[in-house]
Parts: C-alpha cells; sequence; structure tokens
C-alpha cells in the first residue's frame, strides 16, 4: 500500500458524500484504503470481504492485472480523443466485442459514463425513434413503482423509488407506472423466480387502454429490480410484458444496469429469461467499475432508422464528452478479457444452487421475515423496528463491516452480490457474517 493511501484525511467537512448519511459517516468514516480480488483493506489495515461488488459494479474482483495494465498503457497512449465528429480505433473494437456477447438482436451500441446517463439516452432514443419513423405523438414513458433508473430526472420520473422523487418537483411529464412485483404474502422465501404475480404484466393493457398505445413510447423495467432490494420477476412475467409491448408497438427497455454482465450466471439478464428487449441500458460491470462507463445497446432496426436524411447530418443529436473515452474503452476491453479467459459471465450459473443455499440457511434467524435470490444477488428481508424503519438494517451495515464484511441495505432488506470470482468458501464466510450480525442486531 502506498503511504499515500495510509493517511486519514482529518477534515472530511468539505466533501458532500453522495447516497450518504453524512453527518454519521463522519462521526465514525469507514475508510477503504485498497482492494484486491475479493478484498478491501480498510484505512487501519482490516480485511474486508467484498459481498457486494462494490456497488454491484466490480464482477471481476478488484484490481485486476488485465485491467489495471490496460488502463496504463492508454493513459500514457492516447489519454483522450474527442467523442464527437472523430474516432478512435478502441472505441470501434469495444463496440463489436460487446455486440459479440450481447443477447441476439442488439447489434449496435451507444456509449455514456454511468447507469443514469444510459437510461437518459435510452428514453431519448426511444422517443426520437417513434419521430423518425413518423410517430411523432408517442412520448409517454411507462416505468414500475419501486422502479431505480438512476438519479437524472428522466430516470427518477420512469423510477419508483419515492425518497428519490419526491423532494425534486413535477419531473418529467407523460409519465405513468407499472405495479411493482413484490408480494410477500404469496412468494416469501421463494428460490428463484416466484411463482405469483405474472398477472401484474397485464396492467400495462389498462394503462395502454387508459392513454392509447399511439401516445406511448417505451416500457421500461430492470428485469431483476436492483436497488429497491431484489425483487425477482415472477415467472412468465418478462415475457408477458414483451407480448403486450410488441403487440401495441411499444418500445421494451432493459435496464440490466445491475443484471448485465454475469450477474444472473448469463452474460445479460435478457439471455437469463430468454426475452428479448429492444434496448437494453448497461454500465457498472462494462468497465469492472473501475472507469467510469456505461453502453446502451440496441437493435437493427432502432439504429437504422435513424440512419436517414443527408448523410453530412448528425442522426442524433445526444452525447456526452466522455463518450467512448479512450482509457475508459481500456478499462472495458481489459475487463471482457477477463471474464472470457475466466469464464465469468456464466460463473454465476455453476455456483448459484450453492448460493442459494447458503443465503436460505439464514431462514429462522432474528427478524428475517424473507429471503429471495437469483444468479449471484441475494436479499434478506428483516421485519423493520416499529417506528424506525431501516435502523435495522443499517445497524445490521455497519457491524458487518465492523466484522470484515461488506454488505449493502436498502430500507430494511441486506442486499448481496459479490464479485462472480468469490469462491465457496467465501459464500460461507460471507453468509456466516450476516448470520452473527443478525444475531447481535436489537
Ligand atoms: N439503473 C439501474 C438498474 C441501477 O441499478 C442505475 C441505473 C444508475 O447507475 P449510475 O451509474 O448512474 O449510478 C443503477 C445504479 C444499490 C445501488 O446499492 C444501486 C445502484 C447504484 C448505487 C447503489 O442498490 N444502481
Amino acid at each position: 500500500m502506498s503511504n499515500r493511501l495510509k493517511v486519514t484525511p482529518n477534515d472530511l467537512s468539505a466533501f458532500w458524500m453522495p447516497f450518504t448519511a453524512n453527518r454519521q459517516f463522519k462521526q465514525a468514516p469507514r475508510m477503504l484504503a485498497a482492494a484486491k480480488d475479493m478484498h478491501y483493506t480498510t484505512t487501519d489495515g482490516r480485511q474486508i470481504l467484498d459481498g457486494t461488488a462494490g456497488l454491484w459494479c466490480v464482477n471481476a474482483g478488484h484490481c485486476r492485472p488485465k485491467i489495471t495494465e490496460a488502463i496504463q498503457s492508454q493513459a500514457a497512449e492516447l489519454d483522450y480523443a474527442p467523442a464527437f465528429q472523430m474516432g478512435h480505433p478502441i472505441v470501434f473494437e469495444l463496440a463489436n466485442r460487446l455486440v459479440d456477447i450481447a443477447p441476439k438482436g442488439m447489434e449496435h451500441v451507444f456509449f455514456t459514463n454511468s447507469g443514469s446517463e444510459s437510461v437518459e439516452t435510452a428514453l431519448k432514443m426511444a422517443i426520437a425513434y417513434h419521430r423518425v419513423k413518423g410517430e411523432g405523438a408517442r412520448t409517454r414513458l411507462i416505468g414500475r413503482e419501486r422502479g431505480y433508473h438512476g438519479v437524472n430526472f428522466g430516470g427518477i420520473s420512469v423510477g419508483g423509488i419515492v425518497s428519490n422523487r419526491k423532494m425534486f418537483g413535477t419531473l418529467l411529464g407523460g409519465v405513468d407506472h407499472l405495479p411493482h412485483t413484490h408480494l410477500p404474502a404469496k412468494n416469501a422465501y421463494t428460490r428463484g423466480e416466484p411463482e405469483y404475480g405474472v398477472e401484474l404484466a397485464n396492467e400495462l393493457e389498462r394503462i395502454v387502454t387508459l392513454h392509447d398505445a399511439s401516445t406511448i413510447a417505451a416500457v421500461i423495467v430492470e428485469p431483476v429490480a436492483g436497488s429497491t432490494g431484489v425483487l425477482i420477476p415472477p415467472k412468465g412475467y418478462l415475457k408477458k410484458l414483451r407480448e403486450i409491448c410488441t403487440k401495441h408497438g411499444i418500445l421494451l427497455i432493459f435496464d440490466e444496469v445491475i443484471t448485465g454482465f454475469g450477474r444472473l450466471g448469463t452474460p445479460f439478464a435478457a439471455d437469463y429469461f430468454d426475452v428479448t428487449p429492444d434496448i437494453i441500458t448497461t454500465a457498472k460491470g462494462v468497465s469492472n467499475g473501475v472507469i467510469p462507463m456505461g453502453a446502451v445497446f440496441v437493435t437493427k432496426d432502432i439504429h437504422d432508422a435513424f440512419m436517414t436524411g443527408p448523410e453530412h447530418m448528425i442522426e442524433f443529436f445526444h452525447g456526452y464528452t466522455y463518450s467512448g473515452n479512450p482509457i475508459a474503452c481500456a478499462a472495458a476491453l481489459g475487463t471482457l478479457d477477463t471474464y472470457r479467459d475466466e469464464g465469468l459471465l456464466t460463473r454465476g450459473a455453476e455456483l448459484a444452487s450453492y448460493w442459494e443455499d447458503a443465503l436460505h440457511s439464514l431462514k429462522g434467524e432474528p427478524h428475517v421475515i424473507d429471503i429471495r435470490n437469483i444468479g449471484l444477488i441475494g436479499a434478506i428481508e428483516l421485519e423493520p423496528i416499529a417506528g424506525n424503519p431501516t435502523k435495522r438494517a443499517f445497524s445490521a451495515f455497519v457491524k458487518a463491516f465492523e466484522r470484515g464484511a461488506l454488505i449493502r441495505t436498502t430500507g430494511d432488506i441486506i442486499a448481496l452480490s459479490p464479485p462472480l470470482i468469490i469462491t465457496k468458501g467465501q459464500i460461507d464466510e460471507l453468509i456466516d457474517h450476516v448470520r452473527e450480525v443478525l444475531r447481535m442486531v436489537d
């Protein structure tokens, strides 16, 4: 560890931390100084088992050599190239490599710098697509309750997490929401996809009847809702959504920012559920979280619809200064090499049943009211403390960190999503940490 990293800053006030209880944190900071493979090292030298792949992004584990080396050499060779009206070779190489592993039908890639930007890009593409096809009245966007699509205005408008919305005014107009699919009374302790709830997809028909299909551009859902606390789609639900969208000429967007790049044991959730959307938004795992990057996959039909008009004209008035940044591309190529060489995009499938059994062994532990899992994702829902929601899970998070495990909580739900390199022994270790903290918290 370099000396620079050993120094703990003594004034924490200048940095306004994102999605953080700033005052609590600054009283008792949890500082990470280094990372390798499955572990973080804290500034006081403790090893922390990473149960969350950072924030669902470090799918290949930490400080992997191919990624580190790719970034280092790219930074010394071509640091930045203008993203508009100019190109550089590896952004094209990366797009091809991504299309090669993408679900069938996804033939083009648009680069962004985050999941939030991928979502905004997809929503704008959907609306503009209908317009270039001569259906400019199709502007409505349909999201889902409890959905998380990042923090920009489009994303929070189609999203369905109230605390992310209520402070920010009127949001985008012309948005409606499907009901969420969480049915604990019927589906608690389901292993994998729940039995009950496919009929909730029919709510889309009701929304279409209300607004008329001719006004609706797209439906956006997370195939597995992550941030809200891991909601796994009921059997047949996503297929049903696909059918209804196709019937009414509505684009289906899968937000795979979390599920993309091996999280479910398949390269993408579209592969897992055998449902092909029209647009897939990704970020996080595309570059192993190491350099910010997002990628939006689209079908040939969508891409080609824009390729009309005079050839010197820009076809899509959208893009970011850092779209396809060379160093981010190098990181992504190093990431894809690591995934390929270690079989990580399908490793989750080999571990899924072990993971499932380990998680469900927590049934009966104090406060547990539901356990859910799919691929290498798990959630343990806790009974909230009466009058003090989120406190119990937050205490579990703090205690787990003190014991040596990084877990993630949202509301009173513990969410787990380890790097895809985790061993069976480390799965046992992680679950034992959770078991112990459940026995410790009030
Ligand atoms: N869509 C989905 C489905 C996401 O999960 C985003 C968009 C936004 O990505 P960016 O890169 O703009 O943050 C996300 C992000 C958590 C957690 O603990 C989840 C996310 C981010 C941070 C924490 O559940 N998801």
